[in-house]
């Protein structure tokens, strides 16, 4: 089975991030990659990844990074494919900042959409938004995580209704 979603990120150590990218797809049973890949530590692994994503199956990519972060804005440099970006508050970082920045600024005509610091679920919510766009059960499957999300809330406002203050109304 092809991967339809490939999650590729500067280095290990941004696992504990990644990993929430993972379990979404996995939640959603989207069949995907995971590996480590480094713009600046091997560039032409890279750019050879980028070239031959799209004829591997692969319809998303999810690039993560921090500090100088620039492994989500080369890898769309060598594709077309969507790239969505995660930068990721890592050792090597300022304050974030700089991971936000280093993947939010790209030029016009190499755009790479970027989420959250730290912000991998949306990501792959973001992926699995795009792949339903043709997928109507997958569109289904969304619509359900969707209703979950507002069930959530409306749960919290009976929990809320049952805390009690002097000059609460209502
Ligand atoms: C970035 O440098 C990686 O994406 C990671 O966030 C950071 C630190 O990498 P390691 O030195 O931990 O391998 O390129």
């Amino acid at each position: 089975m092809n991967p339809r979603v490939s999650i590729i990120m500067g280095s290990t150590s941004d696992l504990s991030v990644m990993k929430q990218a993972a379990e979404f797809l996995d939640e959603m049973e989207i069949p995907f990659e995971i590996n480590a890949l480094s713009a600046h530590r091997v560039p032409e692994m890279v750019a050879q990844f980028a070239k031959n994503a799209y004829g591997r199956g692969v319809r998303v990519i999810i690039a993560g990074a921090g500090g100088a972060a620039h492994l989500p804005g080369v890898i769309a440099a060598f594709t077309p494919i969507p790239v969505i970006g995660v930068p990721i508050k890592s050792s090597n970082s300022m304050d974030g900042w700089d991971s936000v920045l280093s993947i939010l600024q790209m030029p016009a005509g190499i755009p790479v959409a970027t989420v959250a610091l730290d912000g991998a679920k949306n990501a792959a919510i973001l992926a699995v938004q795009m792949l339903a766009t043709g997928d109507e059960q997958l569109m289904g499957k969304l619509s359900a995580f969707k209703s979950e999300l507002a069930a959530k809330i409306s749960k919290a406002n009976e929990d809320l209704k049952k805390v009690e203050y002097r000059f609460k109304v209502g």
